[in-house]
């Protein structure tokens, strides 16, 4: 064989991925199990470089250089696993499987182990950045064996986006499933930057009255400042899009319910799993849900409340450069959040995950790129050990400016009954971290009442329980 990667599943993602290393000047072998698919990639785009159309695995396996390298880009789930049965037959010991697909990491931990014993090094691949992404540059945070990586590395390498600073944004995230773990993160940190967003564009339309293509011009300003990021420039544009067939802004005549393919939900499933607080995360896989729970919605539609007072003139535009510092605040609690989860899965599962190096990959290519990662990887790369986003100095100093007008804009949206889910969770485990003493002392004394769970003390060591039924004297327990 002489094509250096294989591409099987030409669907959008496939396609423009195998497009993207063809560009790069690679000879990729292409399949798909529906042959039209492959012929329809060559037909249209053979011109850019050097593609080996196989109809049959078997012709596909052959065109490979060894050690071969084969991407699956199928529909995540069943699909993956059929495809690898397909294949796997077919290798040699050394060849590498790259799973780009969503796949869940526990499925990916599985599957590893199964091809390690036959010998393949299987890598699964979170690949970010939708099919412009794939084509242009994605973000590609592969998972599996250091030595996978040695031979994958520099073919990932040309593909990627690169950072500001000329940076591909591939890295080895660890072993088996760590490149799904930190992907699957990835995507709950963007459902939490979409609400944050979201809320935003409520409070801008709801207190500060300002229309849609006043909002979009607000997230603009905002985008040459330090939220500059993808998703900020993106919601500029949908705000300022008006609706064709009946010339009224865009964002009014969309049904109002939002949708999700999955990965945000399984960020929060395993954040419970592992006891890691996602709570910016949860709200805002919670929001979507709500949103599309319409009957709920319009039998509680006559529920009393109070009627958002809009705004005017100077206090309107106070009233937006607060809203500029809740967001801020209450996104660098999103990414405090989501990285601690990332720190708690390369614990559990001795990934050795470097901070730092995922917060350089999101730099640019993915959904989630923004100014602001530079920072985090910043913190990260001067301190690998930092406890938590916000024990940065900087982040500190900064969610410390920020904080009365994250109050203020909280209180308002309390007050005018506007749904800010994102930024009071986040302002509330922002204010759980700073207590003194938190009512989880009053929990403890109240398991021990009812359960004899126990409690340990402030002031000596051991483990107590206080006898509720009888006297209430305490004794030591074990
Ligand atoms: P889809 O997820 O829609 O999958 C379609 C592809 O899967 C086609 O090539 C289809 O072949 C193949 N396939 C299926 Br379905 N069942 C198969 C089977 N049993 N055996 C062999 N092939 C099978 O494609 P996509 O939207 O390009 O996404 C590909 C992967 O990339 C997914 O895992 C997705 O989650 C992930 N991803 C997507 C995006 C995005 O923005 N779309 C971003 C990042 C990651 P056929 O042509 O013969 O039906």
């Amino acid at each position: 064989g002489t094509a250096q990667i294989g591409v099987t599943g030409l669907a959008v993602m496939g396609r423009n991925l195998a497009r993207n290393f063809a560009r790069n000047g690679f000879t990729v072998a292409v399949h798909n199990r529906t042959t039209a698919r492959t012929r329809e990639l060559v037909d249209a785009f053979g011109g850019e470089g050097a593609f080996v159309a196989a109809e049959s695995p078997e012709d596909f396996v052959a065109a490979l250089e060894p050690p071969r390298r084969l991407v699956i880009m199928v529909k995540a789930g069943d699909p993956t696993d059929a495809v690898i049965e397909e294949f796997a037959p077919l290798l040699e010991k050394g060849d590498v499987i790259i799973d780009g697909g969503n796949a869940h990491f526990a499925d990916t931990r599985r599957r590893e182990q199964e091809l390690r014993r036959r010998g393949i090094h299987f890598v699964g691949t979170g690949i970010s950045g939708g099919e412009e992404g794939a084509l242009h540059g994605p973000s590609i945070m592969p998972g599996g064996s250091v030595e996978s990586y040695a031979s994958l590395g520099p073919l990932l390498e040309r593909i990627a986006a690169k950072a500001p600073d000329g940076t591909p944004t591939v890295t080895h995230i660890g072993p088996d499933g760590a490149g799904h773990f930190v992907k699957m993160v990835h995507n709950g940190i963007e459902y939490a930057d979409m609400q944050l967003i979201g809320e935003a564009y409520h409070l801008l339309r709801s207190v500060a009255g300002f229309s849609p293509t006043r909002i979009a011009d607000t997230f603009r300003g905002w985008n040459a400042g330090r939220l500059d990021s993808y998703l900020i420039e993106i919601t500029a544009e949908v705000l300022a899009h008006t609706d064709a067939a009946t010339g009224r802004p865009f964002v009014d005549v969309v049904l109002d319910q939002a949708e999700q393919k999955g990965t945000g939900r399984w960020t929060v499933q395993i954040a419970l799993d592992l006891g890691v607080p996602v709570s910016g995360i949860a709200e805002a896989v919670f929001a979507r849900s709500l949103s599309g729970h319409a009957d709920l919605r319009s039998a509680s539609r006559g529920l009393p409340g109070p009627t958002p007072a809009p705004l005017s003139g100077d206090a309107a535009d106070r009233f937006a450069a607060r809203v500029e510092q809740a967001l801020y605040a209450s996104k660098i609690v999103s990414y405090t959040q989501g990285f601690h989860q990332i720190r708690a899965g390369s614990d559990l599962y001795d990934w050795d995950i470097d901070l730092g190096a995922v917060a350089s990959i999101w730099r640019a290519g993915c959904i989630i790129r923004a100014a602001f990662l530079d920072r985090i990887r910043g913190a990260y790369d001067t301190r690998p050990d930092l406890p938590s986003l916000l024990s940065d100095a900087e982040f500190t100093a900064e969610i410390g400016a920020a904080q009365d007008d994250w109050r203020e804009v909280v209180a308002t949206a309390a007050r005018q009954g506007i749904p800010t889910p994102g930024f009071s969770a986040a302002l509330a485990y922002y204010d759980a971290l700073r207590a003194e003493r938190l009512p989880a002392a009053l929990t403890q004394g109240q398991r021990d009442f009812f359960g004899a769970h126990t409690y340990r003390r402030i002031d000596r060591e051991g483990v107590f329980h206080t006898l509720w039924g009888g006297d209430r004297s305490e004794v030591a327990v074990g």
